[in-house]
């Protein structure tokens, strides 16, 4: 078989992986490059500087985002291609999650060049900026930017730090008002892929390489307030209490129990409870909990925020506390294109590649450009399924897989008339 020219340098991006991994906040555990951090401002130098070396014509747009071009043959005719993913990570994060996906599409570009493939069609290689939640509770700020649902009311969201998303954006050096005029047209693009880690379980317990995501989860957050009443925690008899923490520590077990019950794929975490005063020997007055619910199932998801208001609400009544529960949707469960979906299967088959469909529960920029154009993802595995945590790990060899699809899947998608969505 002809050696293929068209291959991914695994090198050199084990190489960019390593360099930008070494842009964090070290007093942290793990890898952390938190949206508006420092590192983050010092990281986005290097990944543009990446995007020049690789051929791209680099700038910064309304939104924050990094954007690196790569004229087409044809480019002023034919819809655009995108690819992207985000720099960003969670606190005390990991190195590869939205990493590979802006990095994997750099080294695509530069494969293409150096095998001399021309594309018909522009193709835009982006690093999205802040995809990961944030203070304000706003996340995928620089995708929300271009598919033009970042909204007036998201600049408005304060943070625990007291500071807006607005005032932090224009302290990072952006102009808030740009990024809300920076919309792409509906439809504008031909098609948008994003190469990511699984971040969960599924491909390593079946052994597949490549996954073909099938949708990515809505989420829906919520915070809730329970109002108790402060006592003496020695003198006061159990059955005359209003314990806030309590009622938020049952509240915390409901919304497990309903993650557990989910139909097909949906899972419920409390990720952060508060009491006040918070003291040994005082029955707390109030307690907060953060939580959030997802699903690829829109029906279940709609349905769970209803028995949950219902099941919290009757406890917390019984046990004498107030209760205050406000939601969030963060996004709505968006399925893939089946189109895109197929050229990926195919692709994977044509390169000797196991794959499987999965559906994605973490939340992913590509859920936004959904609204500029057929969307899909392709999925390498996370060993033990670990993510959002120092112990998040792909190997190079999965990573140079993805990358493989990805390049073969832009040249499919480049030849390929119009797509369904
Ligand atoms: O939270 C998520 O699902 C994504 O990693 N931001
Ligand atoms: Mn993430
Ligand atoms: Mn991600």
């Amino acid at each position: 078989m002809s050696a293929r020219i068209l291959t991914p340098d695994a090198d050199a991006i084990e190489a960019s992986i390593a360099q930008l991994a070494g842009i964090v906040d070290d007093s942290e555990e793990g890898w952390t490059r938190q949206v508006f951090s420092d590192p983050y401002k010092l990281s986005r130098e290097s990944v543009a500087e990446r995007m020049r070396e690789a051929g791209l014509e680099v700038h910064v747009d309304g939104g924050g985002n990094i954007v690196g071009r790569l004229a087409g043959t044809r480019g002023g005719e034919l819809k655009p291609l995108m690819t992207g993913s985000h720099t960003d990570t969670v606190r005390a994060g990991g190195r590869f999650d939205g990493i590979v996906g802006v990095l994997g599409a750099i080294e695509a570009v530069a494969a293409m060049r150096r095998a001399g493939v021309q594309l018909q069609r522009d193709l835009y290689v982006v690093d999205f900026l802040g995809e990961e939640p944030n203070e304000f509770g706003v996340s995928c700020v620089g995708s929300r930017s271009v598919a033009g649902v970042l909204l007036p009311e998201h600049l408005d969201m304060r943070g625990t730090s007291g500071a807006t998303l607005g005032g932090t954006m224009e302290r990072f050096g952006l102009d808030p008002q740009r990024a809300l005029a920076n919309a792409w047209q509906p439809g504008a693009l031909h098609a948008y892929i994003e190469l990511h880690i699984e971040q969960g379980p599924m491909l390593e317990r079946s052994g597949d390489q490549i996954g073909v995501v099938t949708a990515i989860a809505g989420i829906d957050r919520l915070m809730a307030t329970f109002t108790g009443r402060q006592d003496h925690a020695g003198a006061t008899p159990m059955d005359a209490r209003m314990d806030a923490l309590t009622a938020a520590a049952s509240a915390v077990l409901t919304i497990e129990r309903e993650g557990c019950g989910a139909p097909v794929h949906g899972v419920a975490t409390t990720g952060r409870i508060e009491a006040y005063p918070g003291s040994f020997n005082i029955v707390p007055s109030e307690a907060r909990l953060w939580a959030e619910l997802r699903s690829t199932d829109s029906e279940w998801l709609s349905g769970v925020k209803g028995r949950l208001a219902k099941e919290i609400g009757e406890e917390a009544e019984r046990r004498g506390v107030g209760l205050m529960i406000e939601w969030l949707t963060d996004q709505d469960a968006v399925p893939t294109s089946p189109a895109i979906r197929d050229i990926i299967a195919r692709s994977a088959d044509r390169l000797g590649y196991s794959w499987k469909p999965v559906p994605s529960g973490a939340g992913h920029d590509a859920a936004h450009l959904a609204h500029l154009g057929p969307m899909a993802m392709i999925f390498i595995p996370s060993v033990g399924g670990r993510s959002h945590a120092p112990e998040e790990f792909t190997p190079t060899d999965d990573i140079v897989r993805g990358v493989d699809v990805l390049i073969d899947v832009l040249t499919e998608l480049d030849r390929a008339e119009a797509l369904l969505a």
